[in-house]
């Protein structure tokens, strides 16, 4: 008897390795779903954010079940969708850097935009339109060079990325898709949200693992780029519970996800120290910046321009009136709460890189 047949529902979930495709794994499995979820070949094992959902494929009755796959890759969507035939495809994959997208542009429009393409494609061609509702992991991103303050669903679109043009296409694909086939799918606009697990190189987590190892002597320095970016930061955790909420409504919408408030890189920078006990100083200006400890006077901070920009989204302020309204959905982390645990979590991974040191073992730091 398959899943389906048990009455469980069944999720497909692009992007599973990543920040988001973990948590919202660990919570539809919570509910009792099957999930199903494609992650690349890579030449490394790249699932350590999913190795505790892990399932022997030698057990019987999985709920867990992961197929190698890739948004650029039509024939292996379709095939894919067909064979799992799930109720739920959450489209989460990305090349979701800001910053990398400039460099990779064309491979950020081929697996952001048209990948979005490719999946709703799959469900048309499969002709499972009235069975599979769509979730499209839409982006603060799209409002770019904001047009209006707060941002909400009616504000006009104004992209300042390669990801963000990128993302505008998969934002309009779902809504077309929506309107000329009646399928159920739905845009997330979600704000920037961080936890623990999120990649290295956001800024958020940079911070809080540079400071993290800066405090237990692995490293002398953190190079930021733009110090005085705002942005609405909540925490992943909620954010899913929101992508799944998104596709249990009567009719399908899109959703702004946000906390409403709004802090800046340098404000996290500040907090972040603190939680590791410090203060921090500023000094001078631009791209001459530097951050200080108050106590040891250590500059611990200092600006790149490598990190700035081509074209900056300077503020980003989202108004989850909607959502609350709607979906009955607001945050429970607040920005201290999600800062504590992200710095916490990076203090313990630097103290076993530092018992590694201490032993003789070659520990290696990345400054992207
Ligand atoms: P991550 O970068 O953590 O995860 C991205 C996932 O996409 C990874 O599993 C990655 O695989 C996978 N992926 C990348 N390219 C491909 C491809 N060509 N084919 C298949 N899989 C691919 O992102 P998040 O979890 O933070 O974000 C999830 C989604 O939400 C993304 O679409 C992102 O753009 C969007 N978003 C994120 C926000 C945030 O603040 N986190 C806010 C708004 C939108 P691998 O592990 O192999 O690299
Ligand atoms: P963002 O997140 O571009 O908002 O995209 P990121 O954390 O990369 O940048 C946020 C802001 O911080 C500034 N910044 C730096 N950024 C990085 N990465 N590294 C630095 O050293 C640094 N210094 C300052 C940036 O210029 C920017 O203004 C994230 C991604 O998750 C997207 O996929 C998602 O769509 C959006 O959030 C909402």
């Amino acid at each position: 008897m398959t899943a389906e047949e048990n009455g469980k529902k069944v999720a497909l979930i692009t992007g599973i390795t990543g920040q988001d495709g973990a948590y919202l794994a660990e919570f539809l499995l919570s509910r009792g779903y099957t999930v199903h979820g494609i992650k690349r070949r890579a030449s490394l094992f790249n699932t350590d954010r999913i190795d505790h959902l892990y399932q022997d494929p030698h057990e019987a009755d999985r709920h867990f079940i992961l197929h190698y796959g890739d948004l650029t890759d039509s024939t292996n969507l379709i095939r894919l969708v067909q064979k799992i035939q799930p109720d739920e495809i959450y489209n989460l994959a990305a090349q979701s850097h800001v910053a990398v997208s400039f460099e990779s542009p064309e491979y950020t429009a081929n697996a952001d935009a048209i990948g979005t393409l490719r999946l709703l494609e799959a469900i048309r061609i499969l002709g499972i339109e009235k069975k599979t509702r769509f979730y499209q992991a839409s982006t603060s991103e799209l409002y770019g060079k904001v047009q209006e303050i707060p941002q909400t669903e009616t504000t006009p679109f104004y992209p300042r990325s390669p990801y963000g043009v990128a993302k505008l296409y998969g934002y309009w694909i779902t809504v077309n898709y929506r309107e000329a086939y009646g399928l159920y799918a739905c845009n997330g606009i979600l704000f920037n949200h961080e936890s623990p697990i999120r990649g290295e190189t956001f800024v958020t987590r940079k911070i809080t693992r540079g400071l993290a190892r800066i405090k237990l002597g692995l490293q002398a320095r953190l190079y930021l780029g733009n110090l005085d970016a705002r942005r609405d930061w909540g925490h992943a955790k909620d954010y899913v519970e929101a992508q799944w909420l998104i596709l249990q409504q009567p009719e399908p919408e899109d959703f702004v996800i946000a906390t409403g408030e709004q802090h800046s890189v340098r404000e996290f920078v500040e907090l972040a120290w603190q939680e590791l006990g410090g203060q921090i100083e500023w000094r001078g200006q631009g791209e001459a910046e530097k951050g200080y400890d108050r106590e040891t006077g250590e500059c611990i901070v200092a600006v790149d321009p490598r990190y700035f920009r081509p074209a900056e989204v300077d503020t980003l302020l989202g108004d989850p009136a909607k959502a609350r309204e709607k979906l009955g959905w607001r945050p429970r982390i607040t920005f201290k709460e999600l800062v504590r645990e992200m710095v916490r979590e990076d203090l313990k991974a630097a103290e076993r890189d530092e018992l590694c040191r201490s032993r003789g073992y070659r520990v290696f730091n990345y400054h992207e």
